[in-house]
């Protein structure tokens, strides 16, 4: 193995790691005991850890690094804005180049009117911007009763007081006292685990209506907007049926709300557009972008307004409500460095064109392994299902989650990094992978999975719930 010397041991960097460092969603004890797996260094879509692996990312760190690790052309922007203008703030009737020119291109890429910027650090920032933006909306419209957020079941919207109680994680309310008041959440439209004998198609329907229903039950004076992922993705890349989106298109046109589209991880390539409501059609007033922005080489997230909402909040006075790091002038330069190589590199085109395609046709193979339900993939996001038997679509009599982690695990073992979501694997990996790439990725994953099988009826874990 090529061990790199710079640096301390990996034992004793996991025992620093454990005696000082808080991971999120982790349980430190267990990690303690276990060490964290250390990355020093990354290059296309490889990360290298401290023992000298060389490990496919398939999650693109966290859904964020497009491009690829080791471009230096970003590494050159950042040092350039730092030598000429590291920070300066954007509010008090002050701006600079960097946030201009991000917010100009960010109106420029935006579908119809949404032309109006607001900049975050992160993506659950943003989404505590949009919380105040649309309260504040209707409120400088004379509608102050219009309040309550609508959201979705086991969508992910962030990790703050806001950000997490838009999100519908029950694991995440439960600490803290969330959800916050008026944000009220329905199901979500994911057919493989809820759908039951219904097709994709009615069952689509039928949870898009669960707005409507919503809507009239809390009467349209008092909703302010409903906000969804056009995908969703920490909750296990959920692939709407193809009639969901159209309905709940159709009822944010009837009823006086908001549709604010969390793009976070579907925007700036990752369904093969721009923005995953360009892929799936959907009209939003909000678009909710962080990750891509920046292909995550810097923190950085925008809400992005339309037209409308935007003149309201403007003619309303004061906007009370801003980050330190609100259009960071390295973010920002960063980022547009990040747009400009997708789109002379022709990244979109590679994918839609090329890569997602191919991907789609390899990964669909997966479907025929004996611990498979399901293997979908929209533009570059793939998911599969772990099931003890493919005809039911049944759980594993074991606890949810677990068959997951030991499937994760022999990833791990095998150099990709595959995510698990419950029992479902899931993949995001740069948007620049290879069609070779692709084929390495997919070997190891059917290596694992052949392994996890063989470990599960070793252990007797085949069994239906
Ligand atoms: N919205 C969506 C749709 C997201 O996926 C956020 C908001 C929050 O962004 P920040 O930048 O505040 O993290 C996200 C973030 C996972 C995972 O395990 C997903 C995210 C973050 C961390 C872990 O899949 N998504």
């Amino acid at each position: 193995m090529n061990k790199i010397t710079n640096h301390l041991p990996t034992k004793e960097l996991q025992a620093l790691d454990a005696a000082h460092h808080m991971h999120p969603f982790t349980a430190g004890a267990e990690l303690a005991a276990k060490g964290a797996r250390v990355i020093t260094k990354a290059k296309g879509v490889f990360l290298t850890d401290s023992e000298g692996n060389e490990i496919l990312d398939g999650m693109s760190g966290l859904w964020c690094v497009s491009i690829g690790y080791g471009r230096e052309e970003l590494a050159n922007v950042a040092a350039q804005q730092m030598t000429q203008l590291p920070y300066y703030n954007t509010f008090f009737q002050t701006t600079h180049v960097p946030a201009i020119a991000l917010s100009a291109r960010l109106a420029e890429l935006a579908p119809g009117d949404l032309n109006h910027v607001f900049f975050a650090g992160s993506g659950s920032e943003a989404n505590d911007t949009n919380i105040r933006l649309v309260r504040h909306y209707w409120s400088a419209k004379g509608k102050p009763s219009k309040k309550v957020i609508i959201s979705r079941k086991n969508a992910y919207h962030g990790s703050t007081m806001g950000g997490a109680s838009l999100g519908g994680m029950k694991p995440m309310h439960e600490q803290g006292g969330l959800p916050i008041p008026d944000i009220t959440h329905i199901d979500q439209p994911h057919w493989y685990e809820e759908g039951g004998n219904k097709t994709p198609e009615e069952f689509g329907l039928e949870r898009a209506r669960q707005l409507e229903a919503k809507i009239k039950e809390l009467g349209e004076d008092k909703v302010a907007a409903f906000i969804a992922e056009p995908i969703q993705g920490a909750g296990g890349i959920v692939i709407p049926p193809t009639t969901y989106w159209p309905e709940i298109q159709r009822i944010c046109d009837k009823y006086e709300i908001l549709l604010i589209a969390d793009e976070v991880i579907c925007g700036f390539g990752r369904t093969g557009n721009w923005f995953g409501c360009q892929s799936l059609n959907i009209r939003p007033h909000i678009m909710t972008v962080a990750k891509g922005l920046s292909s995550g080489y810097v923190p950085i997230a925008a809400s992005i307004v339309c037209d409308e909402v935007a003149k309201v909040i403007d003619e309303a006075g004061d906007f009370n409500h801003g980050y330190t790091f609100s259009g960071h002038p390295v973010a920002c330069a960063v980022s547009l460095e990040n747009l400009r190589i997708i789109e002379e590199e022709k990244i979109l085109e590679n994918v839609r064109d090329v890569t997602a395609p191919y991907l789609a046709k390899k990964w669909a193979t997966l479907a025929d392994h004996p611990l498979v339900g399901e293997a979908r993939s929209f533009g570059m996001l793939a998911t599969i299902a772990l099931t003890p038997d493919k005809k039911t679509r049944a759980q594993f009599a074991s606890d949810t989650g677990d068959v997951g982690l030991r499937c994760r695990e022999r990833c791990f073992q095998n150099n990709l990094v595959m995510r698990h979501v419950g029992d479902r694997m899931i993949i995001a990996p740069p948007l620049v992978i290879t069609t070779d790439e692709i084929d390495t990725l997919v070997a190891r994953a059917i290596k694992s999975l052949d392994e996890t099988y063989a470990g599960l009826q070793a252990d007797g874990m085949l069994t239906a719930a």
